[in-house]
C-alpha cells in the first residue's frame, strides 16, 4: 500500500520549490515526489543488494531459505558484484565526460576546434608541467597536443598505471602500489570490472571490492580529474564571481532557456551566444525583453563557475522549473536528466531538446549538437526557443519570487590566490589556521538530492552546524546549489553563522566559510585541495592524516558511489546520509564500513540525520587532530587589519 502523500512543505525546504510543488498538484502534473509515494514499498532484495540477474539461470534472490543462487553464489558475492557494477557506472559517466573534453582539446590543438580555443594558457602550461612535459619553448597548440595524447593514454593504457596518479601525495601512491590498487587505463578498469562480474568469474567479495576501489581511482585520479583539467584549459579556470540561484531567476518577460546535464561544451557556447546582439535582437522582435539562460544540475555549475550564469535549481527542481510554465526550452545532454521531462512539459509549452546522440528521451525533440560548428548550433537552439515564446500561456505561468545571491568559482588556484595573493599564493594560511585550531578541519559536502528525504534539509542543517563548529565547508554539485538557495554561499550570511575561529580566519584572509568548488566531476578539485594541504606541510604527509571528511548527505547516483570510493581509497572518511544497497551481506558491509580504515586510512560511515553526522564528523576530525598532536587550544590570535593598525608599526 502506498504511503500517505506528504505535503509540499514536508517534501522541500525552500519556498520556491514548495510553491512549484503546489502548482504541480493544481495543474495535475506528476513529479518524482509523488512517483516516490507510489514506489514507497521498494524491493527489499534490491535495497539489500541480494538480487542477482547476471545470468539467465536467474534472477536469483538470497533469503534464509535460499542462501545461494542457482550457480552457488552467496550473498557476499552477489552484493559485492552489484556494488562493483555501480562503481563502474559512476566511473564510466565521469570518465566519458572527460573523454569528450580530451578529444575536443586534441581537435583544438590540431586547429580543428570548431570555435573552441585554449582559453587559459596558464592552466595548460601548469597541467603540462604536472605531467612532466617540457613546455617552456613550445607554442600552446603543441603543448596541448602532447597533453591531449597523454590524456588519451589514460583511457587506453593496458599495462601502465594512470599517469594522473602521480598528482597524489607520494605516500598515497606507495600505498596504492602496495595494495595492488593502482588502476591501469580507465577503459580497461571498466571492462575488467564487467568481466569480473560476469557469471562464473570473480566470486571473492574482497577481491571484487578492491577492484571497485581501483576502478573508482580511475575516476577521481583519472577521468574526473582529466575532465576538470581540460575544462579549465578550454573554458578558463574559475575564479570567484557573483550570481543568483533558484526558480526566481527565470524571467516573467524574457525567453527562458534552461540547460541541464553535465558536459560544458554546448552550455559554454550558449553562454556566449545568448549575449550576442543577434540573439538579443531576435528576442526583442518576438516581443520579449531578452533571453534568460539558466542552469539545472551540474551544467548549471559549469557555466555558473565561469560566466556567472544563474542557477534555476538542483536535481529535484528539474521538473519544477518546467512547472513554472515560463520555460520555453530545456536543453539536455547527459546524466541526471529525468525521462519524465517530456511528460511534464506536455502540460505547458516547454520543448525538451536532447542534444547528445547517446542520450535520447522519447517525447523529447532530438537536435544533435555539432561541436565542430558549435556557435551555429547554439544560436539555432536559442532562436527556436525564442520562436516558442509566443506559445507561452500567461494563465499557466507562476514563477516563484525566491532567488538568492551567491558567490561561486573557487578553483584551487582561486583559493590559493585568495589565501596568498598572485605571487605568494599558497595554502599556508589555511594550514596554519588548522594547526592553531581556529579551523577544526575541512569537510566536503557533495552529491545530489533525493525524494526519499526532504529536499536539501540534511545538507543545509549539516552545513550550518559545521561552520558553527569552526569547520571550513567546501561543496560541489547539487549540494552546493542547495546551500546557495539559503544564502549560505554568500560570505556575509555564512560569516554571521560561522564559529569565532573560522570567522576570524575567513575575515583575515578574505575567504568565505562555505566554498563552491564546482560540478560533480570537480570533486577532483577537493582531492587537489587536500593534496595542496599535504604539500604545504604541518598536517602529515598523506591525505589520511589531514583533518578532513567527505559527506554525501542526500546522494542518489552511481557517480556518488564512485566518488565515495575514490575518497575512501584516497584515505578520506566518507559519511553517507543513507546506506549503499549492501545490507544483505555482513561481510561486504564490514569491509566497506570498517576494514577499509585499516587498508586505506578512511572508510564509509552512515548517519541518517544531520545531527548524527555532525557528531561523527567532529569525532573523525578530533581524532585526526589528536594523531597530529594539534588538538590543543589555539595559542595565537591571527591579527586582523584593526589589530595591525593598533600595533602602530
Ligand atoms: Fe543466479 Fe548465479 Fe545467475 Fe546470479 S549468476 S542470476 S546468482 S545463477
Ligand atoms: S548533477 S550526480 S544529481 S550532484 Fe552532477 Fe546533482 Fe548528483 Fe547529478
Amino acid at each position: 500500500m502506498a504511503k500517505e502523500a506528504l505535503s509540499s512543505n514536508d517534501r522541500a525546504r525552500d519556498s520556491a520549490s514548495i510553491e512549484a510543488l503546489n502548482k504541480a498538484a493544481a495543474d495535475c502534473v506528476d513529479t518524482c515526489f509523488n512517483r516516490m509515494d507510489l514506489q514507497s514499498n521498494q524491493c527489499k532484495f534490491g535495497t539489500t543488494g541480494v538480487c542477482c540477474r547476471i545470468c539467465h539461470m536467474g534472477p536469483c534472490k538470497i533469503t534464509p531459505k535460499s542462501p545461494k543462487g542457482v550457480c552457488g553464489a552467496d550473498a557476499d558475492t552477489i552484493v559485492a558484484r552489484n556494488f562493483l557494477r555501480e562503481v563502474v557506472g559512476g566511473t564510466a559517466a565521469h570518465s566519458d565526460h572527460g573523454r569528450h573534453l580530451v578529444l575536443r582539446l586534441k581537435k583544438v590543438a590540431e586547429g580543428n576546434g570548431g570555435g573552441y580555443q585554449i582559453k587559459d594558457e596558464a592552466a595548460l602550461r601548469r597541467a603540462a608541467r604536472w605531467y612532466g612535459l617540457e613546455e617552456a619553448c613550445k607554442i600552446k597548440e603543441a603543448v596541448a597536443l602532447e597533453l591531449a595524447d597523454i590524456f588519451i593514454g589514460e583511457f587506453t593504457s593496458q599495462e601502465d598505471p594512470l599517469k594522473t596518479l602521480s598528482l597524489a601525495p607520494i605516500k598515497r601512491q606507495a600505498l596504492w602500489e602496495q595494495l595492488n590498487c593502482k588502476p591501469e587505463g580507465i577503459d580497461r578498469m571498466c571492462v575488467e570490472a564487467m568481466h569480473r562480474t560476469h557469471m562464473g568469474v570473480d566470486h571473492d567479495y574482497k577481491n571484487l571490492l578492491m577492484h571497485a576501489f581501483r576502478t573508482s581511482l580511475a575516476d577521481g585520479w583519472g577521468g574526473a580529474r582529466v575532465a576538470t583539467i581540460c575544462s579549465d584549459i578550454l573554458f578558463g579556470t574559475p575564479s570567484p564571481l557573483k550570481s543568483k540561484v533558484n526558480l526566481g531567476v527565470l524571467g516573467e518577460k524574457t525567453v527562458n532557456v534552461i540547460v541541464h546535464g553535465h558536459e560544458p561544451e554546448l552550455s559554454e557556447m550558449l553562454a556566449v551566444a545568448v549575449k550576442t546582439p543577434e540573439i538579443q535582437e531576435y528576442a526583442k522582435q518576438a516581443g520579449a525583453e531578452g533571453v534568460t539562460l539558466a542552469g539545472i544540475c551540474c551544467t548549471a555549475n559549469e557555466i555558473l563557475m565561469r560566466h556567472g550564469i544563474p542557477v534555476a535549481g538542483n536535481f529535484l527542481q528539474q521538473e519544477l522549473a518546467i512547472i513554472t510554465g515560463a520555460v520555453e526550452m530545456m536543453i539536455t545532454d547527459v546524466q541526471c536528466v529525468m525521462p519524465s521531462l517530456p511528460d511534464v512539459a506536455k502540460a505547458y509549452h516547454t520543448e525538451i531538446v536532447s542534444t547528445s546522440d547517446m542520450a535520447k528521451t522519447v517525447g523529447a525533440t532530438h537536435l544533435g549538437f555539432d561541436p565542430d560548428d558549435a556557435m551555429t548550433s547554439a544560436k539555432n537552439l536559442l532562436k527556436r526557443a525564442i520562436d516558442a515564446y509566443k506559445k507561452r500561456d500567461p494563465k499557466k505561468v507562476a514563477i516563484p519570487k525566491s532567488n538568492s545571491p551567491l558567490v561561486a568559482g573557487y578553483s584551487v588556484e582561486a583559493i590559493k590566490y585568495m589565501l596568498g595573493g598572485k605571487f605568494r599564493g599558497s595554502f599556508r594560511p589555511l594550514n596554519d589556521a588548522i594547526i592553531q585550531g581556529r579551523i577544526k578541519g575541512v569537510v566536503g559536502i557533495v552529491g545530489c538530492n533525493n525524494p526519499k528525504s526532504k529536499m536539501d534539509e540534511y545538507m543545509m542543517v549539516l552545513t550550518k552546524e559545521l561552520i558553527k563548529r569552526d569547520v571550513l565547508v567546501i561543496q560541489t554539485g547539487c549540494a552546493a546549489i542547495a546551500c546557495a538557495k539559503e544564502g549560505m554561499l554568500t560570505p556575509e550570511a555564512a560569516l554571521e553563522q560561522a564559529g569565532p575561529g573560522l570567522k576570524e580566519v575567513c575575515e583575515a584572509v578574505g575567504i568565505a566559510p562555505v566554498l563552491h568548488l564546482g560540478s560533480c566531476v570537480d570533486n577532483s578539485r577537493i582531492l587537489e585541495a587536500a593534496t595542496e594541504i599535504v604539500r604545504e606541510g604541518g598536517l602529515g604527509d598523506d591525505l589520511s592524516q589531514v583533518p578532513a571528511v567527505g559527506v554525501a548527505p542526500e546522494w542518489m547516483s552511481e557517480k556518488a558511489i564512485a566518488i565515495g570510493c575514490y575518497f575512501v581509497a584516497s584515505g578520506v572518511d566518507v559519511v553517507l546520509g543513507h546506506p549503499f544497497h549492501i545490507a544483505g551481506s555482513e561481510n561486504v558491509t564490514k569491509f566497506l564500513n570498517e576494514e577499509t580504515k585499516e587498508l586505506f586510512g578512511g572508510s564509509f560511515h552512515v548517519a541518517e540525520d544531520a545531527h548524527t553526522a555532525v557528531a561523527k564528523i567532529m569525532e573523525i576530525l578530533n581524532d585526526a587532530r589528536e594523531k597530529l598532536g594539534i588538538n590543543k587550544k589555539a595559542e595565537r590570535k591571527l591579527l586582523d587589519m584593526k589589530d595591525r593598525r593598533e600595533l602602530n608599526v
